[in-house]
């Protein structure tokens, strides 16, 4: 199957502002929160795509960070804690014509959702993936999370941490996702532009947004993520799987964060593997999730 990655953005380009694409909800992020950075970059990436809201389809998990979808026009699932990414994998398998967007935290991800991430990953779903990073649980005020530097005292470690943080990025790596940016959610220029090319690339983008939280993490402020945060150079092979470890390791060792985009290749996606499985065994052409489900009875 050759159809474009989000036929979409062929067939229903509009021309909107990015404001165009920001309901009326009031915000209810602290001040100084970092996702606002992230929404702001979103809203950017949308307009410079002139993506269709009525194809555009932001699903999201618990969390302060998984309210956003509240603020963006489109259609919109605020689903269970942890599970934002089976729901969009059935969405996107459903409907391949939609821009999917999930967007939620590192608490949401990588602590009660983590058990998703790598078959995102390896399925090569057809979405991107922005996690929203601000190391601590937000919206229940303040308990560790799995990126938590053992240097912060939570209200779930008051004496600070005792387990070694992952790192999202090299758990997408090593599962297998198909693109895998980085930037400071207040680089507001490179994460809109990570989003836009992870919205655009054909496959399951994942873009992480460090994010600070200024009420209940007060290490990872903007100021320490932005001094951290070390471009990857031009010269940086993003075709290279290795090469994007290493960076990320190197950098990590020196206590420093690699950004942009780290990696980017092409595989089929679930979708065009399904759809071909479906043509293979004689189903119907045209993309039918029933037919499936009735391929696979016994
Ligand atoms: C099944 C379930 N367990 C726990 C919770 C409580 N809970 C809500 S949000 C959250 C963590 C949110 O942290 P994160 O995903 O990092 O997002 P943030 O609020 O920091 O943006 C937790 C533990 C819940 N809502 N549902």
């Amino acid at each position: 199957m050759n159809a474009p990655a989000h036929p979409q953005m062929h067939l229903h380009k509009v021309d909107l502002k990015p404001k165009d694409y920001k309901t009326d909800t009031p915000s209810f992020w602290c001040a100084g929160c970092g996702h606002f950075g992230v929404l702001t970059g979103l809203l950017r990436a949308l307009s410079e795509i002139g993506v269709d809201p009525n194809h555009l389809v932001n699903i999201s998990g618990i969390g302060c960070s998984s309210r956003l979808p509240y603020f963006v026009n489109s259609y919109k699932m605020h689903t269970l804690h942890g599970r934002a990414g089976p729901v969009a994998t059935g969405v996107q398998l459903a409907r391949p014509d939609l821009s999917v967007v999930v967007t939620g935290g590192d608490g949401d991800g990588f602590s009660i959702g983590g058990g998703h991430m790598p078959h995102l990953a390896r399925k090569n779903v057809n979405m991107i993936y922005i996690l929203m990073d601000n190391h601590v649980y937000g919206l229940t005020k303040g308990q560790c999370s799995p990126t938590s530097r053992p240097e912060m005292k939570t209200t779930t470690t008051p004496y600070g941490g005792v387990e070694e943080p992952l790192d999202p990025v090299l758990y997408m790596l090593t599962y297998g996702a198909t693109y895998v940016g980085q930037a400071f959610a207040g680089n507001v220029k490179l994460a809109s532009q990570l989003i836009k090319d992870g919205m655009e690339h054909k496959g399951f983008a994942f873009v992480n947004l460090l994010s600070q939280c200024p009420s209940f993490n007060d290490i990872d402020t903007a100021h320490a993520f932005k001094d951290a945060c070390d471009q990857v150079p031009d010269s940086h092979d993003t075709s290279d799987l290795s090469a994007a470890m290493n960076a990320v390791n190197a950098a990590k060792q020196a206590g420093r964060i690699p950004t942009g985009l780290l990696y980017k290749t092409e595989r089929p996606t679930l979708d065009q593997r399904m759809a071909e499985l479906v043509e293979r065994v004689g189903g119907h052409k045209d993309y039918d999730l029933r037919k499936i489900i009735d391929l696979a009875r016994p």
